[in-house]
């Protein structure tokens, strides 16, 4: 009888302190890689491209549709040129038009007189993809403003054999891009998703493609159209009782991620280089600077998101050139400004209890060959420079395959022994860039405040860039 107290007392011990122990999701294997993307470019084209418009009707005759020139691998050279490493397609909008020769839809290519019929702007893009070794992406509204079924159940079974079609002939799809919007078809009712069912045909379809929407499964939408993460930013999110769209969470919420939430959805910060999504004239010459795309790239990458910016084609059916010259200088920017790491001489403390311990070389790396520091009770370390050098940015990463644990750090610049600035942060993630006014130091020291009481950073840079850039 006390032996078997004794065991329950145990059991209920040993289950209590499981109850107690915090969730730590972990990425899945797609996800890891879906971070390691980083920045991609999105492509707005459709009728709207011809008409003006940023939603189309869902009326607009087929032969609007009329590209002269359209030339996919051109989009590859761009967003190969721009360091971008993907390209996802609007394959299909609100307007219902597809950019393929649906059999589940009659407005389609195949409608328009482009290419008498015969053209396929998802066959174009997806080989040009293949050959200049980008990944290729497909956004397909679920709401769709042409499709006389839309409203009624069977519009669900018209989505998911339109996925099919895409995942079967155009594939592999990497990522695939829910709208969460959700408005009135022609008949003038709203169309009730069957979001399991969508889920599923893509996993059974195509298991290694990201699906992103408001709230994942695997990618979640960063709350905004500006392209800016949070400054807290939580690659965790918890779902149950949501679904994308109107059923989605506050966009702070999506934001900032839930501290403790159940699930990695990481946030992707999607934004255009122009006013509007789509292709206008009237905006050719409103096409964002490369100094405003470096500030948004510090706002996402910068903060641990990955950036999704949209570069619409225009009527020809070819990136504009003063979008591709923006690009250009984009990449020449992040280039210069990030190539010189100046703690490639640089050693690193760990300090464990308060006691400077574990003097080790390092080559920007601040950890073991296998990237380890868990099981080192490491709280913070520090950086010793061989010289005093200015520098006003520091590029903090985490583990994130063990998960993403960092809630709070605090970094202090020191010059010999003066303190000379202070930095504080929230969360770090797969990335985080810290800009400041320029210092002169000797030496910095990271303090972690983590869940676990470890610290689990993999790799920490410094560097300077032009001043012109820091963040606003
Ligand atoms: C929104 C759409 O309504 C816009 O037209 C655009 O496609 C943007 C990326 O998503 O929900």
């Amino acid at each position: 009888m006390r032996c078997f107290l004794l065991l329950s007392l145990l059991i209920s011990l040993i289950s209590f302190s499981q109850t107690k122990s915090f969730n730590n999701p972990v990425p899945t294997r797609q996800q890891l890689a879906w971070h390691e993307m980083e920045f991609y470019l999105f492509a707005h084209f459709g009728p709207n491209t011809f008409t003006d418009k940023e939603w189309g009707e869902g009326t607009e005759p087929e032969d609007i549709f009329n590209p002269t020139n359209l030339d996919c691998r051109q989009w590859c050279r761009v967003a190969r040129a721009a360091g971008a490493k993907g390209i996802i397609i609007t394959a299909k909008h609100h307007d219902g038009f597809c950019l393929w020769p649906s059999k589940y839809s009659t407005h389609t290519v195949r409608e328009s007189k482009w290419k008498n019929g015969k053209g396929d702007v998802l066959k174009e893009l997806s080989r040009a993809c293949k050959e200049y070794g980008l990944k290729f992406g497909v956004y397909i509204s679920p709401w769709d403003r042409n499709h006389p079924k839309y409203g009624t159940p069977e519009y669900n079974d018209v989505f998911v054999n339109m996925m099919k079609e895409i995942f079967t002939n155009y594939g592999p799809i990497w990522e695939l891009w829910w709208d969460g919007a959700n408005g009135e078809g022609p008949n003038g009712k709203k169309q009730v998703y069957d979001w399991d069912r969508f889920k599923k045909t893509v996993r059974t379809l195509s298991p290694n493609t990201v699906i992103f929407s408001d709230v994942g499964p695997d990618i979640r939408w960063c709350g905004n159209e500006n392209g800016i993460a949070g400054k807290t930013n939580w690659n965790l999110l918890d779902t149950v009782g949501f679904t994308p769209g109107a059923g989605a969470p506050a966009v702070d919420i999506l934001n900032r991620g839930n501290e403790n939430g159940k699930n990695w959805i990481p946030a992707e910060c999607d934004v255009s280089i122009r006013p509007g999504w789509f292709w206008h004239a009237n905006e050719n010459d409103k096409v964002k600077s490369p100094e405003q795309l470096f500030d948004l790239y510090l706002k996402s990458v910068g903060r641990g998101a990955n950036l999704l910016l949209n570069v619409p084609p225009d009527r020809r059916g070819l990136i504009n050139e003063n979008d591709s010259i923006a690009l250009m200088v984009f990449k020449k920017l992040r280039d210069q400004n990030f190539s010189n790491n100046l703690l490639q001489d640089a050693k690193a403390y760990w300090e464990v209890n308060d006691d400077a311990l574990l003097k080790d070389t390092i080559n920007y790396r601040v950890l073991d060959k296998k990237n380890r520091v868990y099981g080192i009770n490491a709280q913070g370390f520090t950086v010793q420079l061989p010289e005093e050098r200015s520098v006003n940015t520091i590029v903090l990463k985490e583990a994130i395959h063990l998960g993403q644990t960092v809630e709070k750090f605090k970094i202090i610049l020191f010059n010999d022994h003066l303190q000379v600035g202070e930095i504080d942060g929230t969360t770090i993630g797969r990335k985080r860039v810290l800009t400041f006014p320029s210092k002169k130091i000797t030496s910095f020291k990271v303090y972690m405040v983590d869940r676990f009481g470890n610290d689990n950073i993999t790799r920490v840079g410094a560097y300077l860039i032009d001043e012109k850039l820091i963040e606003k």
